[in-house]
């Protein structure tokens, strides 16, 4: 099959500020959330990542030779402010205007996350999102980038508020590491929507030059097997995993039936939300103000109903079969056997993609513009005994997902959905918060030990689909 991609459509590829850069010390940058952490757990190191600090000139290059007109960056918020607030560091604001005019020069366009999963640690300390200070200091954050940083007219305010919400407070997996706590979770979900849409209006109350929305990953959750009482399980879950966070950044309120089952979850599990006055009509304010929405994807859940406790085992090691996860009051996922999965237990599943996209393009108008703006597939890759920089790392599994899911893709605009965009997960290999380094996604391969960059198949095929476009 030979695909066209339609023309001007973004072709990009995704980065995270604190999983390509490195360079956590240098320059005045301040600790995130997880400095401390991953020192502790002694699993793996951020430093030096793919040394993007130092090396993104060579991968803007690449992008460029591959056909890429795009990338996804976020902005390091303690390299800017090291304690969250206070006085800038010109080193980090340098570095970033650095990065910008290497991506512009290039005729890669940057599309900049300001928060991708790395709150300062002063703040994290002193309750994250949880304390609605967090939210008034990335608004002040937010400000300084929309006045210093002119030549970026792509913004996101927050990526993945479930992701970090989840996995904070419901997975533990991410510091400060809560299982099930369901209050902290619902009200960090709230309040990352707050401060999305206060940053948003601010932006539209200034008259910035540019364009700004968010991103949510969204994870499809459909009955297994499909019976009446697997199907509530699946609405509950999809309820606390996708609804909420798109009634709240869409419509701008929570609608009687997402809150019918939020609140089902929230008595079963004896927990509360605080919504204070006024935040509703922030959010209101802000629903019809978003110029896009980035769309993450990379697998659907399956659910069936469950009468037990709480319990859970993350697969953050790539040893298949070993994750598990039920849900108090919402449900339990169960693996369908006609689903393939990766190592980390990952459900493989095109379709899921189509089905949200028709989904948020029929009941979420709002949204305007859909970018996807992550989707690929993490793998365990090795550099071949005896490579030289010729060497191209054959990945065409990760070919084979990226075409189905763009098989997806094309057809939900063929159908009418306003999709005008793609970033693969990731542009090269990076470090995986909750995984290290033997989960790799990117176009391109890095050597950790030598940070020399080789090509993997998929960035061949991804050139050629480019040229598509010509
Ligand atoms: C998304 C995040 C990314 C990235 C990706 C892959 O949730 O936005 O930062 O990490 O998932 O996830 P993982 O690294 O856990 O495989």
């Amino acid at each position: 099959r030979v695909k066209k991609l339609p023309k001007n459509f973004v072709w990009g590829g995704a980065t995270a500020a604190f999983q390509v850069e490195g360079a956590t010390k240098v320059d005045g940058k301040g600790k995130t959330m997880w400095d401390d952490y991953l020192k502790a757990q002694g699993r793996f190191a951020p430093d030096p990542a793919s040394d993007f600090y130092h090396l993104y000139p060579e991968d803007i290059r690449l992008s460029k030779k591959y056909g890429l007109n795009a990338i996804r960056v976020s902005i390091s918020w303690t390299r800017i402010f090291p304690d969250g607030y206070g006085k800038p560091v010109q080193a980090g604001i340098d570095y970033y205007h650095r990065l910008f005019k290497e991506c512009l020069d290039n005729g890669i366009e940057p599309y900049v996350s300001l928060h991708h999963f790395d709150s300062p640690k002063t703040l994290f300390d002193d309750g994250d999102w949880l304390n609605r200070k967090n939210i008034d200091y990335f608004v002040d954050y937010a400000k300084f980038c929309f006045d210093e940083f002119k030549e970026v007219k792509h913004w996101f305010t927050i990526n993945e508020l479930i992701s970090l919400a989840y996995s904070q407070y419901i997975q533990g997996n991410f510091p400060p590491n809560h299982k099930f706590d369901v209050t902290s979770a619902i009200q960090a979900e709230h309040n990352e929507l707050l401060a999305h849409a206060k940053v948003v209006n601010l932006f539209k109350d200034g008259g910035y030059d540019g364009k700004i929305g968010l991103i949510h990953v969204l994870q499809p959750v459909y009955p297994y097997p499909d019976t009446a009482e697997n199907q509530h399980a699946a609405d509950l879950s999809d309820a606390f995993m996708n609804a909420f966070l798109l009634d709240g950044t869409f419509k701008g309120e929570y609608t009687d039936k997402t809150m019918k089952l939020i609140n089902e979850i929230l008595k079963a599990n004896d927990a509360h939300l605080d919504i204070e006055p006024g935040d509703m009509d922030i959010l209101k304010k802000a629903s019809t103000r978003n110029d896009y929405f980035g769309l993450n994807y990379y697998q659907p859940s399956f659910f069936a109903a469950y009468n037990g406790e709480s319990t859970n085992h993350f697969n953050g090691t790539g040893t298949k079969g070993t994750s598990s996860f039920k849900f108090k009051g919402v449900g339990q996922a169960v693996k369908n056997p006609d689903i393939p999965t990766t190592d980390w237990d990952w459900n493989i599943y095109p379709d899921g993609l189509y089905d949200i996209l028709k989904r948020v393009s029929s009941e979420y108008p709002n949204s305007k513009e859909i970018f996807i703006t992550e989707n690929g597939l993490g793998l365990k890759e090795e550099l071949p005994e005896n490579a030289t920089q010729d060497t191209i790392i054959n990945d065409d599994k990760r070919i084979d997902f990226v075409d189905q899911h763009l098989e997806a893709i094309l057809k939900a605009r063929n159908e009418g959905v306003n999709v005008n965009g793609y970033f693969i997960w990731s542009l090269q290999d990076q470090f995986s918060w909750a995984n290290g380094y033997n989960k790799r996604y990117g176009l391109f391969f890095i050597d950790f030990a030598t940070q020399k960059r080789y090509i993997k198949k998929s960035a061949l095929w991804y050139k050629a689909l480019a040229d598509t476009m010509k």
